[in-house]
């Protein structure tokens, strides 16, 4: 065994999204491609500037969702780790680990940081995508301002470190050595395991599955399954059978693992009829994203938010209440109406999870939530699709209720706001770039304007401070919010790895419990019709109606 200096030359391009580094298998399986990132992002662990203390002889930890380039992966980032001064790696067992499971091993083993080796809800396979982020010694994604000073160092980088030490066997628990690091396998569900045990009543749920409650958790063949069959099947005493799609295949098998009703078809279809389920639930790639379903009923995840922290202190771990709350600017306000009748701080941030890690550090908020599938809470600092799913099983428990008579209930109580993700995939990059910039220089000329019977209030390209480090982040998401509280929402995604997909975010409160049953994107097409009068989407990217409509 030897280490190695390797010279290199920048790779242009490698500049982290909304959630790490995502490109195609293609792109990250060209020489040196993942070498350099991953060199770009120890040096800059080794200036303490970026993260309080150098790389040198700390533990990091290591996993993936086990797409396709997962396990070459991880022997490349061991021998590197190696080369570059770390001690110690503790990697899931196969180089699996959900994301989840990476936050919540970091802070349980306060390790210095973690890998994680997924593309998320991004298809996988040799023709999908791999992606790349890495997450600090709170187990949450590295804030802006430590991923920026990765591309800028990606964009300068003349050298990489390496050993040419062997691979070494990742599918038996145990302890190797690759230099002088030690490299742990560890089991990949035993520390989120423990965390879930904290937080839910695991023998009011044992006593659900007993008496007959059925539940099917789709894990898409994804990262998902091994947690949750361990969980559910294994711990709760859930049927085997429970958890469908429940192998991690290095392409998912063909689907398409971003747990929506669209892709998710499956599963709608077996929550449909009086024999169905009585609850439904599906993950995503790498398992921080959940879908929950009701027999014959879709919850919308702003609302999943909204209800969780309405009911909070009805689950063990959230008794003593609510610090407060975050959600996502696209986010519908339902959750808004709750922390009001609360009484806490309710925060809207920029799309992403890293922007809710300073808020949970700080103690400000207990509870997140996204408009795209995602909640989670301040147990780790990653969004969580099975404690979701644990979270909605404790209160059905709990409360004796169904999914869609607690939403029921919830929207009679606060009012529905109706709200709907339209994506527009595959536009041209400069059509895209375009839209969004004539949006922008149209933006003073909208305030006040009227559509019908609606006035715009607020036009303006969401900005944000974070109010625990005044750090700024800007152009954040076009919106307009109407006198009636009606807003719609234009931004472009920053995962997609395939020309650009514009996302029109659309939503309307309606108090009236007579009218809170009317079909979603019925309710909403007014407002789906004024974003394109406004917009232009229709003319510029010759697209008559959005490629997904959630
Ligand atoms: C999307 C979602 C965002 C989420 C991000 C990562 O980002 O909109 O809410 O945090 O994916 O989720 P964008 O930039 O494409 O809109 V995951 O589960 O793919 O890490
Ligand atoms: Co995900």
């Amino acid at each position: 065994m030897a280490i190695q200096t390797f010279s290199t030359q920048p790779i242009a391009g490698q500049r982290p999204g909304t959630s790490g580094l995502r490109k195609k298998v293609a792109v990250f399986m060209q020489p040196m491609y993942l070498e350099n990132f991953v060199q770009s992002l120890f040096d800059v662990l080794n200036e303490p500037a970026h993260s309080g203390e150098s790389l040198q002889g700390q533990t990091l930890v290591l996993g993936g969702d086990g797409r396709y380039h997962n396990r070459a992966a991880v022997q490349t980032i061991l021998r590197m780790a190696a080369a570059n001064g770390v001690a110690r790696v503790l990697l899931g067992r196969g180089g699996i680990l959900s994301t989840p499971a990476v936050s919540a091993v970091i802070r349980r083993h306060k390790a210095f940081g973690g890998i994680v080796l997924s593309a998320s809800h991004n298809p996988g396979g040799l023709d999908g995508d791999f992606g790349i982020k890495y997450n600090a010694v709170n187990g949450g994604p590295a804030n802006e301002s430590l991923t920026d000073a990765v591309y800028a160092r990606t964009l300068v980088l003349s050298q990489v470190r390496s050993s040419d030490a062997p691979d070494i066997g990742i599918d038996q628990l145990g302890t190797h050595n690759v230099e002088q690091m030690q490299v742990e396998v560890i089991d990949p569900v035993a520390d989120y395991a423990a965390v879930m045990r904290e937080l839910f009543d695991f023998d009011l749920i044992r006593g659900m599955f007993k008496r007959g409650f059925t539940l099917r958790l789709d894990a898409m063949n994804a990262v998902g399954g091994p947690y949750a069959k361990a969980i559910l099947e294994g711990d709760l005493g859930a049927p085997v059978g429970t958890v469908v799609n429940g192998e991690p295949l290095e392409d998912f098998g063909g689907l398409h693992p971003d747990p929506n009703p669209v892709n998710a078809a499956d599963l709608i279809a077996h929550m449909s009829g009086p024999q169905s389920p009585d609850f439904g639930a599906a993950t995503d790639g790498d398992a921080d994203r959940n879908m929950v379903v009701g027999r014959d009923f879709v919850v919308s995840p702003s609302d999943s938010l909204a209800l969780m922290t309405a009911h909070a202190q009805l689950i063990p771990g959230y008794r003593v209440g609510l610090a407060g709350v975050a959600r996502s600017m696209p986010t519908s306000a339902a959750v808004d109406r709750v922390a009001r009748a609360l009484g806490i701080s309710c925060y809207e941030t920029p799309t992403g999870w890293k922007f809710f890690g300073n808020l949970l550090d700080a103690g400000r908020v207990t509870l997140c939530g996204e408009e795209s599938y995602g909640t989670g809470s301040n147990h780790v600092r990653e969004k969580d699709g099975l404690w979701a799913v644990l979270f909605w099983l404790n209160l059905q428990g709990v409360t004796g209720r169904s999914v869609a008579s607690l939403v029921g209930e919830h929207w009679r109580t606060y009012g529905r706001n109706f709200y709907s993700r339209h994506d527009y995939e595959g536009i041209p990059v400069d059509v895209a770039n375009a839209l969004m910039t004539d949006l922008r220089a149209a933006l003073p000329g909208l305030k006040g304007r009227r559509f019908g019977a609606r006035a715009v209030e607020l036009a303006d390209d969401f900005s944000y401070t974070d109010p625990v480090d005044g750090s700024v982040s800007s152009h954040q998401g076009v919106r307009l919010i109407f006198d009636d509280g009606a807003r719609v929402v234009f931004r472009l995604s920053g995962t997609g790895t395939e020309g650009a997909t514009l996302r029109l975010y659309l939503e309307r409160y309606e108090a009236d419990p007579a009218r809170q049953d009317e079909p979603l994107q019925q309710a909403l097409a007014e407002l789906a019709a004024l974003a394109d009068a406004v917009a232009g989407i229709h003319t510029r990217t010759g697209m008559a109606s959005p490629s997904v409509a959630t």
